[in-house]
């Protein structure tokens, strides 16, 4: 697939920003006057893009009414009428796909690279993907039905992608939904509801609602029928306490703290790589990330000395730059919050190595780094740093490793790097994640159920499990229409 070339500059993405200049909500089919506006703002500059609504609680409750309107003629449409749609969202994702890489660039900060070449590609594929599922579902789940109305929240590291891994097997699977994307990063969310409109999707399919935490209270208040929510583990436990006992379905993708572990016997130039594609690539801001380094105590020493010469290299700056290999964290508040943590962990003896990177002098920039010595006391062994600083801890024996990776509250994903395959088997089963890489690290596809276990949460999107969660046994009752949250 070809995605264009990349982009030599932001003007027409900056031209589509100031013509719209303020956002309403996309209702119904349309969008609504802006109103309670907010500024999203340029990572990397701190320069303003847009003003975008807050989502009342009105807004919540005209979606979600909305999307209960459309739900009978939607979820009525034979799934290979639903699939027409998907193909037709992906068909229009791709041909702004260049577009719709910078405008993710501008408002989250990630280097266009990454959003040219892996989140809007994925996204695409996503829907694609869900497009023949539509055209399955009818014999591949026989008797069961959509949910419903799903109310939808992601969080701002992948703002498309995410919204792609709701959207797209909830209405192949003949649901509505309301979305609402992080308040950090409502853009591309925005674009994507004018190309709902080009495309001419029924409206009340889908509607996408702006705002922050509070909206997103809203959301999981009213009476919807599914919640699917990725994000932090303290909020993902909070939706859970509101929605206990209201009948909503419910999957959570939560945060991580991923083990990635190096045998004696691993290729070190492959694993070096593997390391900076799994802590440096988004700047650390992956749910899945390789953020605790297990490295095998034999080769501990000339694996940091090879990784710390690759830190040096790499380039940290302007993300519109196609050579830049990290671009700003997403927000002054997360900037913060990675400082304050390697702070604390450095304060709880880890040896911070950094990159001598010259930083750019406006925008929320961190240079990528290690933290070396890290033991499971440190506060950085088991928090979530979700930036570009991964810990390192060594390890002597494979029993060793498999008791340190799994000495988190987290499951998420884990990655193990050994040419011995029967070793790397064996402890690929012992390792307590949703998923596991062997000799490869961070790889996604839309056929391929994600998702965690333990604090990491619940439920599987991509595959078919992913499209299971949107569906519902043929012994489950619907809730009735117009039931309390
Ligand atoms: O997440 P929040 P934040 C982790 C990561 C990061 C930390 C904080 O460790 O440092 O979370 O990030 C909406 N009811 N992850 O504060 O608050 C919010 O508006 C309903 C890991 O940005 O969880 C946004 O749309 N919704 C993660 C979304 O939840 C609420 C990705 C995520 O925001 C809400 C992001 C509420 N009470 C952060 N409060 C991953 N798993 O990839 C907030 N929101």
């Amino acid at each position: 697939m070809d995605y264009g070339p990349a982009p030599e500059s932001a003007t027409e993405v900056l031209g589509w920003l100031a013509t719209r200049g303020q956002f309403g909500h996309y209702i119904d089919g349309g969008f609504t006057v802006p109103a309670d506006l907010f500024t999203t703002a340029n990572p990397a500059t701190g320069e303003a893009l847009a003003e975008v609504s807050q989502g009342s609680t009105a807004d919540i409750t005209a979606a979600v009414a909305a999307a209960r309107r459309a739900l009978p003629k939607w979820a009525k449409l034979p799934g290979h009428e639903r699939a027409k749609w998907l193909y037709a969202l992906a068909r229009q994702l791709q041909k702004r796909a260049r577009f719709l890489a910078v405008l993710e660039t501008l408002d989250n900060g990630k280097p266009i690279r990454e959003s040219r070449d892996v989140d809007i590609p994925l996204a695409i594929r996503h829907f694609y993907h869900h497009a023949g599922w539509a055209e399955l579902v009818e014999t591949e789940f026989p008797g069961e039905a959509p949910h419903g109305v799903c109310g939808q929240i992601i969080p701002w590291n992948f703002p498309l992608l995410m919204l792609a891994w709701k959207v797209a097997p909830a209405l192949a699977a003949g649901n509505t939904v309301v979305l609402k994307p992080a308040e950090q990063t409502p853009l591309s969310a925005l674009a994507f509801a004018e190309i709902c409109a080009e495309i001419g999707l029924p409206k009340g399919v889908v509607n996408i609602v702006t705002g922050d935490g509070r909206t997103g209270a809203d959301l999981v208040a009213a009476p919807v029928d599914k919640l699917a929510f990725t994000g932090s583990t303290e909020v993902g436990r909070a939706i859970r306490r509101a929605s206990a006992g209201s009948g909503k379905a419910l999957t959570l993708e939560l945060g991580g703290k991923s083990p990635f572990i190096v045998f004696e016997d691993a290729d070190l130039d492959a694993a070096i790589e593997g390391v900076v594609n799994a802590i440096w690539f988004n700047q650390g801001q992956v749910c899945c990330a390789g953020s605790r380094l297990l490295v095998a105590e034999a080769i501990a020493a000339p694996f940091t000395r090879k990784l710390t010469a690759r830190l040096q290299k790499l380039r940290t700056g302007d993300p519109l730059d196609k050579c830049t290999d990290l671009g700003a964290i997403v927000s002054p508040a997360q900037l913060a919050r990675i400082r304050d943590l390697v702070s604390a962990g450095e304060a709880a003896g880890g040896e911070l190595v950094q990159a001598e990177a010259q930083l750019p002098a406006a925008g929320n920039f961190c240079a990528p780094g290690l933290l070396l010595g890290t033991e499971p006391a440190n506060p950085c062994w088991s928090a979530e740093i979700f930036g570009p600083i991964a810990t390192m801890t060594s390890f002597r024996t494979p029993a060793e490793a498999v008791e340190l990776a799994n000495n988190t509250r987290y499951g998420l994903a884990a990655t193990i790097w050994s040419e011995n395959i029967t070793l790397a088997l064996d402890i690929a089963a012992r390792v307590r994640a949703g998923v596991v890489w062997i000799n490869g690290t961070n790889l996604f596809d839309a056929g391929a159920g994600f998702g965690g276990m333990r604090e990491s949460g619940f439920g599987r999107e991509g595959g078919r499990e992913g499209m299971a969660a949107y569906l519902r046994a043929p012994t489950a009752k619907p809730r009735p229409e117009g039931a309390p949250g």
